[in-house]
This record gives C-alpha cells, sequence and structure tokens, in this order.
C-alpha cells in the first residue's frame, strides 16, 4: 500500500523527488526551451521595426540609434532576422535533444528501479497485485511519462515563457492597451483548472481499466491449454471484450471532455484577439499609439494567445503523465513488511539444525494455517513432514525460507533467528525443490544452472545424473541445449521435476529441501532418485515433504501435520506403534495393517 503521507503529494512533486538526480539535466533542457521561445517572440518586433522604417524614416527607432538612411535600416533588420532565425534552429535543435533522451534516460532508470523494487518485496504483495496489472506499471505507465518527457515538458515550459515575456513587453511598451491581450487569459486558466480538475479522475480510470485488460489477457494467455480443454473460448473471447469495452468506455469519458476543451479556449482566444484589434486600432488612427508598436501589439497578441489553444492538449499529456506517475511512485513507495537483519548466516552455520519454536501463522488475519508449531530438526538429518493436503506442510517451508514472517513465535537456523539474519545468506544455506515448479524460458543446461551461474558442463551433467535426468536429457532433439520453452512446457511434468532437482542440487546448499518433488515421476524413477538422494544426502540436513509415505519411510524423523499443528512425530516404526493417525495412513496406501505390540 502506498505510504498514507505520500497519496496527498502533488505527483509533479513526487516526480521531481524521484528525479534528484536528474536536475541539472531538466534545468538545462529547460534553459534551451526558454531560449527558444524567447527568440520565437522577436519577429513580431522586427515586422514593426520594418514599419515603423517605412512610415517614420530617420525618425524610427534604428534611425535614433544613428543609422540615417532606411535602405541600410532595412538591411539591419534583415541581418537580425537572419541572426534571431538561426538562433531559433539551434535552440530548437538542443532542446529537442537534451528533452528527448532525459526522457529515454528517466524512463529507462524508473523501470529498473521499480522492477528492482518489486522483486525485494514479500510475496504477500503478489498476492494482492496481478502479473499484468504489474507489467501495466512496468511497461505502460512508463511509456506515458517518456511521452509527456518526450514534448510535453517543454510544451509546458514555453507557454509559461510565451505569457511572461509578451506580457512584460506588453506592459513595457503600451500599457494603456495591454490589459486588453490578457482579457481572456483568467477565463483560460480558471477553464483550465476546472478541466484539470474534472480530466483528473477519468484519466485515473482509463489507467485502471488498462491494468484490468492486462492482467485478464495475461491470465489467458497463460492459461490457453484450459481454455480450449474445456472449450471456454466463446466465454473467454466475451470476457476480453467486455474489458476492452470497459477500456474504451473510460477512455471515450476522458475524450469527450478533452475535446471540448480547445473549441472552448479558441472563443476566449477570439475575444482578446478582436478587442486588441478595434481598440488598438481607434487609438492608433487617433494618433495616441505609434503604428509600428500597434502592429507588434497585434502581432504579439496573436503569439500569446495562439500556443494557448495547444493547452488543452498539453494539460491532457500532463495529467495522463502524472495518473501513469503516481501509479509507478506508489509500487515504489510500498515497504517490504520483511526486512533483512544485520548478521550473515554462514555456511556452518546452515548445515547446523532447524527449530521452529511454537510458530503461528496466518496469511490472513483471523484464519490461522499454522498454530503452535514445534519443530526440531538435527543437522545432517533427513526430516519428513507428512499429513492432509492443505494441512500447512508447504506453508512450514515457505516460513522456512522467510518468505513471510510468523505471527508468534521465532525459527532459527543454526541456532540463530533467521529474523536476525539477511534474507540472502538464508536462503543462499538452502536448495528448494518446490511443489510447483517453475522452469524459465532458455536450454535445460540454463535452467539447470539456473542458482549457479557459473556452473561447468561436467558440474551441471553430475547434478542431472544424480536427479535421473540425464538420460531423458541426451534424448531431446538438443540435449541439454534444447528449448524448455515458456515455463518449461515442451518438457512432460516429471522431466520438469527432475530438473529442478538437478538444479537444487547443483547448488550444494547445506539444506536440501524437497517438495512432492517426486510426485510426477513414475515409481522406478523415483526408487533410483531416492538412492542417488541418500548418497548425497549424508551430510546435509534434508526436509522432505511427501504423500507417499514409501518414500519417507527411512526419514530419521517424520513429522504428521493435521490442520495446522503438529499431531505426532517420531520414526516410522514408532509412528506405526503409536497406532494412530501415521499408522491409519499407512494402512491405507499399503494394506498392511500395522503389527500388534
Ligand atoms: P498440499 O501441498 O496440498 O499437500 O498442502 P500443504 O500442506 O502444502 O498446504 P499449504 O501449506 O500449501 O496450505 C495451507 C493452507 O494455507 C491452505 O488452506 C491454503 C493456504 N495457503 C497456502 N498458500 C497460500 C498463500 O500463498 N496465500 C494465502 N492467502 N493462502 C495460502
Ligand atoms: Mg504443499
Amino acid at each position: 500500500m502506498p505510504a498514507s503521507a505520500d497519496t496527498v503529494v502533488p505527483p509533479l512533486k513526487r516526480l521531481w523527488r524521484y528525479a534528484s538526480g536528474y536536475r541539472k539535466r531538466i534545468i538545462l533542457a529547460s534553459t534551451w526551451s526558454f531560449l527558444n521561445k524567447a527568440v520565437d517572440i522577436a519577429p513580431p518586433f522586427l515586422i514593426g521595426m520594418a514599419i515603423d522604417v517605412v512610415v517614420n524614416g530617420s525618425d524610427s527607432l534604428l534611425g535614433q540609434f544613428g543609422i540615417e538612411d532606411q535602405r541600410s535600416q532595412i538591411v539591419v533588420i534583415a541581418v537580425l532576422s537572419g541572426i534571431i532565425w538561426g538562433l531559433e534552429s539551434l535552440f530548437e535543435y538542443l532542446l529537442g535533444v537534451e528533452w528527448r533522451n532525459l526522457a529515454q534516460s528517466i524512463q529507462h532508470d524508473l523501470r529498473i528501479d521499480t522492477y528492482e523494487h518489486i522483486q525485494d518485496l514479500d510475496l504477500g504483495f503478489f498476492e494482492d497485485r496481478s502479473t499484468g496489472d504489474l507489467m501495466a506499471v512496468l511497461n505502460d505507465d512508463v511509456n506515458q511519462l517518456e511521452r509527456f518527457l518526450d514534448v510535453g515538458a517543454n510544451e509546458v515550459i514555453q507557454l509559461l515563457t510565451t505569457v511572461t515575456l509578451i506580457g512584460a513587453s506588453f506592459f513595457i511598451i503600451a500599457p494603456s492597451v495591454a490589459w486588453l491581450a490578457f482579457l481572456p487569459i483568467p477565463i483560460i486558466l480558471w477553464g483550465s483548472l476546472l478541466f484539470q480538475k474534472k480530466i483528473e479522475p477519468r484519466y485515473a480510470k482509463v489507467r485502471e481499466e488498462a491494468a484490468s485488460i492486462n492482467s485478464q489477457l495475461s491470465n489467458n494467455l497463460g492459461g490457453m491449454s484450459t481454455i480450449k480443454a474445456f472449450t471456454a473460448e466463446d466465454r473467454e473471447v466475451a470476457r476480453i471484450e467486455e474489458e476492452s469495452r470497459r477500456y474504451q468506455a473510460a477512455n471515450q469519458a476522458a475524450i469527450k471532455l478533452s475535446s471540448a476543451f480547445t473549441p472552448l479556449i479558441r472563443v476566449a482566444i477570439l475575444f482578446g484577439f478582436t478587442a486588441m484589434l478595434v481598440w488598438g486600432g481607434y487609438l492608433a488612427l487617433e494618433g495616441s499609439l505609434n503604428v509600428g508598436l500597434y502592429s507588434v501589439m497585434v502581432f504579439l497578441t496573436q503569439r500569446l494567445l495562439w500556443p494557448l489553444t495547444r493547452l488543452g492538449q498539453t494539460v491532457d499529456l500532463y495529467q495522463r503523465a502524472m495518473a501513469s506517475t503516481n501509479r509507478i511512485l506508489d509500487v515504489l513507495d510500498t515497504e517490504p513488511v520483511i526486512l533483512d537483519g544485520d548478521d550473515t548466516l554462514t555456511a556452518d552455520e546452515g548445515s547446523g539444525s532447524i527449530v521452529f519454536d511454537s510458530v503461528t501463522f496466518s496469511y490472513e488475519e483471523g484464519f490461522p494455517v499454522l498454530s503452535d508449531i514445534d519443530v526440531e530438526i538435527e543437522a545432517s538429518n533427513t526430516t519428513a513432514f507428512v499429513g492432509s493436503t492443505g494441512s500447512g506442510k508447504t506453508t512450514i517451508i515457505k516460513l522456512l525460507l522467510r518468505f513471510y514472517d510468523p505471527d508468534s513465535g521465532a525459527i532459527s537456523v543454526g541456532g540463530r533467528d533467521i529474523r536476525k539474519v539477511t534474507q540472502q545468506s538464508l536462503r543462499d544455506q538452502i536448495a528448494l525443490v518446490s511443489q510447483d515448479v517453475f522452469l524459465f524460458h532458455g536450454t535445460v543446461a540454463q535452467n539447470i544452472a539456473y542458482g549457479v551461474a557459473s556452473a561447468s558442463t561436467e558440474d551441471i551433467e553430475k547434478a542431472a545424473m544424480a536427479a535421473e535426468a540425464h538420460d531423458f536429457i541426451l534424448e531431446l532433439p538438443n540435449g541439454y541445449d534444447t528449448i524448455v520453452g515458456e515455463r518449461g512446457q515442451k518438457l512432460s511434468g516429471g522431466q520438469r521435476q527432475r530438473l529442478s532437482i538437478a538444479r537444487a542440487l547443483l547448488t550444494d546448499s547445506p539444506i536440501l529441501i524437497l517438495d512432492e518433488a517426486t510426485s510426477a515421476v513414475d515409481n522406478e524413477t523415483e526408487a533410483a532418485i531416492q538412492r542417488s538422494l541418500a548418497r548425497i544426502s549424508h551430510n546435509r540436513t534434508t526436509v522432505v515433504i511427501a504423500h507417499r509415505l514409501s518414500t519417507i519411510r527411512n526419514a530419521d524423523r517424520i513429522y504428521v501435520v493435521d490442520a495446522g499443528q503438529v499431531v505426532e512425530f517420531g520414526t516410522h516404526d514408532e509412528l506405526l506403534a503409536n497406532r494412530g493417525p501415521y499408522a491409519a495412513l499407512w494402512a491405507v496406501q499399503t494394506g498392511e495393517v500395522a503389527p500388534t505390540a
């Protein structure tokens, strides 16, 4: 959630704060924008001077500067024009390059910062935000800001420059009529502010709908085989259509308002321009206003008011960018709940014991998933967790990896409270084969080496052999260089599991966790994996979660979990003798009844 104090800070201010590293470049770019506009205002003065020369001759402004001949005066004006046009082009070039490069730098850094920050957030954050929604922030919203910085920022600065410089010139050369040109400006400003206020929620809605359709799309593309298997194509098209309609409607609501804005402003401008033309004309006819000045004023009024017709588009661009800025910075302001401890857990400590001391935990308040869990795992031992589905076994592992923190109680590894060490040093000690295997798009070898980027081909093959994966890998079209496809979809479920076991074994961590790691392989392969694991695991702490009890019967200790509580623990033989839940499960799976004591 965004920090509540920051939600009231205007987005532009938030952006300025974020962009502290770019301030020098922003000021430089703004300077080019200012200079470009400043020289752009000069031509009306040149026209005024030319008229002044023709009408007043040696009494003209240039005449007073000592240039007597009217033809020379014209030449001077021509040279000035050349210089001014040259400068205008130069500044135009400089401002274009600077703003556009700035837009590229900021969008790049913002995207990377946001991605990095998202990666640091706890898993709890991802439960509430969909992938598509976050994709929309990382792509669309960042691009929206880039678009504004590309052209919009320059327009805002040039508009301000125009109003200030022309306003100042008016009041210097003809204060008696200057107010006429400014008549429409309060109306325009009032209109713009009103417009901005009205359009803001509409653009926020547009961004929201964009995120929503994004998340629906990524959901559907990810679940394509399910859609086809359940012949839900028509329903899904209808659903996407509905989302797209809502996005369209949100945009239409914004368009309706933003399109009305420019024509309304034009009317106000026409009013100011005509007032200046008529009133100034009368004054010039009476002789109380110099003819040259009159023409300067008319041209300047046009220069002053005309850019305001673009105000609508500029405010539009600005508002869209600010809606996006808020969404990006809200993510950046989200603080992780799980914070690193100061110490580093080293390998010697990591290879030690694991202790859960009356751990209670709930994903959602009021619905405890684990209650008062006590677990003691000795170093180098093999420990198993069994229990019905949904009883909380995987949750125990998530707490051990510190994906979540317990509500009460403590977890320690090697005698160190895991909240006191860095998450990285903790996770470096643990190799996890998780229940839902995730493979990345890439080759088989790259996926096995995911945890150890520097692994040699030999190491990779050794890990694959231990995971009973080597043989099937060699039969793949390109062996270790075969591309596995997105999420590993070109492999079978059992093949994926074996790759993920190889990946965990390669890291050679002191603690190995197998969460339903062999549930998708056949019995023969499973037995083979068991044998190699037994070889490997004699000097490391191994935690196994399994539904098939036959695979864990040799564990040093077995914990039976039910509804978030440890209901019994012991060795296989002890538990059978207990005639409790474990013995009952064993009887169901094997058909054997426990021997009577
Ligand atoms: P399994 O894998 O089907 O044998 O079941 P377990 O024992 O591994 O169950 P576990 O720990 O995944 O789930 C225990 C309960 O917690 C279950 O009611 C679902 C819920 N739960 C699991 N993971 C999450 C999560 O990431 N977020 C939320 N809100 N609830 C979760
Ligand atoms: Mg599980």
